[in-house]
């Protein structure tokens, strides 16, 4: 099959940039109850809000500043400082316990890696994109944008030398998914992570799906033509630039660039969503699209979970939907909080550290 071919068979769905207004129109399109609930007398509103939960440390005084103005849907009314009904990790984890979810979707992005050392993008001051000077790049999402790769590929080759996957170790959180795959739980992960720590701790291939790509392979980026990723990895750890045998264009390793097609396997969803019975969602600013509405595609009636610094998305809004729960703080110590309440928490530190013991020993 010629590069062309490959081409015209890919799937027409790219990874774009949500903005406020279509998210929120995404939101009401996909959501028949959200004019009804947005106009909800308070009273009534009050008393939806008990079968719903937002717990943790930064659920009061953090809200208001935890996210960037931009980033949040304008007209979506305020979550009340006040958590009702607390916990939300507990009332999944004794669903769990009960035996209630065996179809377990988890949905992940940048903030499960940030405790194994690699940055975010969105969080302020440690993010990538508030550190990006050094890449010396008109604006943030110029890194990730094939045109501007085309002209100059550097910005994104200085990052990719801090993302290549070997200089970082899966985390508790990527041991706890897996340990939730090891007891017949997990249906599927889907990652936006570069990183391939989720492959690194163990979790099989059959049961993740990397949405925005990873470096395991390299092609070009113009005609698409494969490229032996370690020499493409080679190439850009010695600030070279890898070139396609083909057309001589830049290669790169396939991490999904804005405006490129998403793997086939990311379709996967449209089997795995309308089966799960929990959706976990971790770590993640739920900004790019489209894998930010795939959260919105489980059954009405099934339990969501998210676990994040701050609201995000459709948890930002007032009053959540039915079988929501939020939990906020620091990802790692609310995972183990939620292992400790599942019973799983000695079984995941067993795993990582036999796990991490026999990657330093070999
Ligand atoms: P993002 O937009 O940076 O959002 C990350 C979210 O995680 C934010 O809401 C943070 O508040 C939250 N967060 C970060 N650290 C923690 C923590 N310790 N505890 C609790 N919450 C935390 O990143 P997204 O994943 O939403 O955006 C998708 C992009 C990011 C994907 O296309 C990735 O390719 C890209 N990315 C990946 C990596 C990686 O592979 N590790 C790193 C940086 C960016």
């Amino acid at each position: 099959m010629n590069s062309a071919d490959k081409r015209a068979q890919r799937p027409a769905v790219i990874r774009q940039t949500r903005n406020s207004r279509s998210a929120q129109q995404s939101y009401e399109g996909l959501d028949p109850g959200l004019e009804k609930r947005k106009k909800q007398p308070d009273l009534a509103r009050d008393q939806d809000l008990s079968q719903r939960s937002v717990c943790g440390p930064a659920s009061e005084a953090k809200l208001s500043q935890a996210s960037p103005a931009a980033f949040r849907p304008t007209s979506a009314p305020k979550r009340p400082s006040v958590a009702k009904g607390c916990s939300g990790l507990a009332s999944v984890a004794q669903l769990m316990r009960l035996g209630r979810c065996k179809n377990v979707v988890v949905v992940a992005g940048a903030g499960i890696s940030t405790a194994s050392g690699i940055p975010d993008f969105r969080t302020p001051g440690t993010g990538l994109y508030a550190n990006l000077d050094a890449y010396n790049i008109p604006y943030p999402e110029a890194v990730f944008n094939v045109d501007y790769f085309s002209d100059n590929p550097q910005p994104f080759f200085s990052l990719a030398k801090a993302l290549y996957p070997g200089s970082h170790r899966p985390n508790f959180i990527h041991y706890f998914i897996r340990t939730m795959h090891h007891k017949g739980l997990l249906l599927r992960m889907y990652t936006q992570n570069i990183d391939g720590l989720e492959k690194a701790c163990g979790i099989p291939d059959d049961k993740l799906v990397e949405a925005h790509g990873s470096f395991a392979t390299a092609s070009c980026h113009l005609c698409y033509t494969p490229y032996p990723p370690e020499e493409a990895k080679h190439a850009i750890m010695n600030d070279g630039v890898p070139t396609c045998t083909f057309c001589t264009a830049t290669v790169k390793p396939d991490v999904v660039f804005f405006g490129e097609d998403l793997p086939q396997k990311y379709f996967l969803h449209t089997q795995d969503f309308p089966k799960a019975d929990l959706l976990i969602i971790m770590g993640t600013s739920l900004q790019i699209e489209p894998f930010a509405s795939l959260v919105n595609t489980v059954r009405s009636t099934v339990p969501r979970l998210l676990l994040n610094r701050h609201t995000v998305g459709q948890f930002e809004r007032v009053p959540l939907r039915r079988g929501d729960h939020v939990e906020l703080g620091d990802l790692e110590n609310t995972v183990r909080a939620f292992a400790e309440m599942l019973g799983w928490k000695d079984e995941v530190e067993e795993l990582m550290k036999r796990q991490e013991q026999e990657v330093c020993s070999s």
